[in-house]
C-alpha cells in the first residue's frame, strides 16, 4: 500500500461540488481509500489566464495501484466530471483537475508522469492545503518538510474558503 497525496482543483461551474464528487469517486475505486482531506481554499489562477478563481484542496489516500494506474483513475474521473482537454500548451479552465503530488517517497520521471509534482514547491495552492494534513511530510527531492518549503515561497498568500473538509 502506498500513501499518496492528490491535488484537486476546479474553476468552472459548481466548483465545490466537483471537488466533493471527485473525492467520493476516488474513494469508490476499490484500490483507493481516501484517508483525510484538507479544507477548501479559493485561490487566484496561477500562471493561468482566467477570470475564474479556483477552489483547491488536497487529499491523502492509500492505494495498491501503481502510479500509472492511479493516474489512469484520476483521468477517468476527470473525464467523468466533464473535463475537456484540448491539445494546448497553456492551462485552461476546468471542471476538475486531479494531480498526483506525492506517491510515498517515490521519485519518477516518465513521459506521462513526474512524481513529485514538478511545481509543488512553487504553489501555495498545493502546499497550504497539504500543510493541514501532512505538515511533517518530507519532500523526497528537496529533503525539506512542507512547512519548510512553504516558508521559502515568495507568494504564500492564500484564501480559506470553507473550514469544512471535502
Ligand atoms: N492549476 C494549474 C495552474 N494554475 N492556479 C490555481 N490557483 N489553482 C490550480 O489548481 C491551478 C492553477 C494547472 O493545473
Ligand atoms: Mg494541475
Ligand atoms: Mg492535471
Amino acid at each position: 500500500m502506498a500513501i499518496v497525496y492528490l491535488s484537486l482543483g476546479s474553476n468552472l461551474g459548481d466548483r465545490l461540488g466537483y471537488l466533493q464528487q471527485a473525492t467520493s469517486l476516488l474513494n469508490a475505486v476499490p484500490e483507493i481509500n481516501v484517508v483525510s482531506t484538507s479544507s477548501f481554499y479559493e485561490t487566484e489562477p496561477w500562471q493561468m489566464e482566467s477570470e475564474n478563481w479556483v477552489v483547491n484542496a488536497v487529499i491523502q489516500a492509500v492505494t495498491s495501484l501503481s502510479p500509472e494506474k492511479l493516474l489512469d483513475e484520476c483521468q477517468r474521473i476527470e473525464t467523468l466530471l466533464g473535463r475537456k482537454r484540448e491539445p494546448q500548451t497553456k492551462y485552461s479552465d476546468r471542471t476538475i483537475d486531479i494531480d498526483i503530488i506525492f506517491y510515498d517517497n517515490m521519485v519518477l520521471n516518465t513521459e506521462r508522469l513526474t512524481i513529485p509534482h514538478k511545481l509543488f514547491h512553487k504553489r501555495a495552492f498545493m502546499m497550504v492545503p497539504m500543510l493541514e494534513i501532512a505538515q511533517d511530510f518530507v519532500h523526497p527531492l528537496f529533503k525539506k518538510t512542507i512547512m519548510e518549503l512553504y516558508e521559502e515561497l515568495d507568494n504564500p498568500e492564500m484564501v480559506l474558503l470553507y473550514g469544512t473538509r471535502v
